[in-house]
């Protein structure tokens, strides 16, 4: 069964907790059982993870090259700042589809700039937390797009 990676970066502990209005009012934990959930429905083996740092997020992606078929993340606040995820994930050959809950195009200004989209196959920001979902499918398309050619 291919496995995907979804990682998520600081402070996505927090969700449901605070700025419903912005972020929802799902928990990062209901998050995680409805991507398993989906996984299983569309054949995939789900790899959910969260972290505070991003020293983390570059070994659990090192790591992700030798063992999944693709990765979903959502990098938060390092989404603007990092350039370690980045030239982490252009290591990564297999898909990777970069994921906020909400609008980060309708939003503060720095929020618009994204170091991780260049290395991303796509994008989907702004459908709450349907967006993992969304982000299932999408990169079930591309894996399996990838073993057919
Ligand atoms: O919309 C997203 O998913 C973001 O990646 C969330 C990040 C933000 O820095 C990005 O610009 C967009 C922030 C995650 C913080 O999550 C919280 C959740 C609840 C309460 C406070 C923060």
């Amino acid at each position: 069964m291919p496995k995907i990676l979804i990682l998520n970066g600081p402070n996505l502990n927090l969700l449901g907790t605070r700025e419903p209005e912005t972020y929802g009012r799902e928990t990062l934990s209901d998050i995680e059982q409805k991507c398993r959930l989906h996984g299983e429905a569309i054949g995939f083996e789900i790899d959910f993870r969260q972290s505070n740092s991003e020293g983390k997020l570059v070994d659990w992606i090192q790591l992700a090259g030798d063992v999944s078929d693709g990765i979903i993340i959502n990098p938060a606040a390092y989404t603007h700042t990092s350039v370690a995820i980045m030239d982490a994930l252009k290591q990564f050959k297999n898909p990777i589809i970069e994921i906020h809950i909400s609008n980060i195009f309708s939003r503060e200004p720095f929020r618009r700039h994204s170091y991780i989209s260049p290395v991303a196959s796509g994008v989907i920001s702004g459908f709450g937390a349907y967006g993992y979902s969304v982000a299932l499918d999408a990169i079930s398309q591309l894996v399996c797009d990838k073993e057919e050619n």
